[in-house]
């Protein structure tokens, strides 16, 4: 008889899964066909386990199909590279200081969390050491229509009251209940310390552990789950830039769901959407000096920014 479980760690061949009925964690090996291509087993991936009375050991027989993958196309080898799945959240983790908070860079995870499907939780943290290096509002209210929530948290004092957004830690925690995220910024934000303040000092900066196991490489990536009473976390080596190069031109307005509902009005096509073109669904928005203005062409930066890149990498090779 079979046993779903989930695969909470994984080692090439060898794999822990979480049963789901008693919670046990077993190792279990897997058979050689779910090792190969793009359906090769990642954490996050359910799967039924049988338990080999003979060997003593977990087998693991099939795998259940997947809600969503976290994936990149490693553009030179032109395949899929799959690191993680089942996940409902993407925590873009940013920091008020060392180093200092990036608009493109959480552009570039916003762009990422929409093209896999998952919600967006904006993490401002080390607010500790915030000292009006940016307006931490000004940068709520700019994101405000794509569909993230936003939370305010020093991970290195548990105790820190939000001052300027409605949700701190206790609300972060809340709103995981029940999720799977995956914890992804800027090496140095604060990642691996925020899960362990989510954890309740139960969990101690896993990315020591993560590190070991993707010695260098950026193609091993996550490959655990931390479990944190009701919800799942997945560390995530930092990056010191967040490539988007393998996303296709065409498809990256999409990404930007702000953005979109304008350049669906636009009357060209393969427009640029730049200050000079008028008749551009844009063009009224460069000529206003609002405020609501200025968010939304800082938006439309990054898009232009992240557009140019992935119009430099020839389109054959995202192909997979
Ligand atoms: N002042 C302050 N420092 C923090 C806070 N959170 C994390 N740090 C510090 O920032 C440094 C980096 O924290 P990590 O949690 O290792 O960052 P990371 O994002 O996991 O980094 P990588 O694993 O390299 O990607 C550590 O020295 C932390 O103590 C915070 O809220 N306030
Ligand atoms: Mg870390
Ligand atoms: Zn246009």
């Amino acid at each position: 008889m079979s046993i779903k479980a989930r695969i909470i760690r994984s080692d090439k061949r060898v794999f822990d899964c979480r049963l789901e009925d008693s919670k046990k964690i077993v190792q279990a090996t897997s058979m050689g066909n779910l090792l190969k291509g793009e359906t090769s087993l990642v954490v996050g991936d359910y799967v039924e386990v049988e338990f080999d009375s003979d060997r003593n050991e977990y087998k693991i027989m099939s795998a259940h199909a997947r809600r969503n993958e976290i994936f990149r196309i490693q553009v030179r080898e032109h395949r899929k590279r799959v690191t993680a799945s089942n996940c409902d959240l993407l925590i873009a983790v940013t920091s008020a200081s060392l180093p200092e908070y990036k608009r493109g860079v959480l552009d570039r995870l916003l762009v990422r969390a929409a093209q896999w499907g998952v919600d967006a939780f904006v993490v401002f943290n080390k607010m500790d050491t915030y000292l009006d290096q940016f307006v931490i509002n000004d940068e709520v209210e700019r994101l405000k229509n794509i569909n993230g929530t936003f939370f305010e948290v020093a991970a290195l004092d548990p105790q820190y009251k939000p001052r300027f957004l409605p949700n701190g830690l206790d609300e972060l925690k809340q709103k995981l209940q029940g999720k799977t995220a995956i914890v992804m910024g800027q090496s140095g934000v604060g990642k691996s310390r925020l899960i362990s303040a989510l954890s309740g000092g139960m969990v101690e900066l896993p990315s020591l552990k993560i590190s070991k196991v993707g010695k260098g490489s950026h193609t091993t990536t996550w490959s655990e789950i931390v479990s944190i009473g009701d919800f799942e976390l997945i560390d995530s080596p930092g990056m010191r830039s967040i490539s988007v190069e393998d996303i296709a031109p065409e498809d990256l307005i999409q990404y930007f769901p702000d953005l979109f509902a304008y350049a669906s009005r636009c009357k060209f096509s393969n427009c640029k959407h730049s200050e000079k073109i008028p008749g551009c669904a844009f063009h009224p928005i460069f000529q206003a000096a609002t405020s609501e203005a200025k968010r939304l062409l800082s938006r439309l930066e990054s898009y232009q920014r992240i557009m140019e890149e992935v119009s430099s990498t020839p389109d054959w090779q995202k192909k997979w």
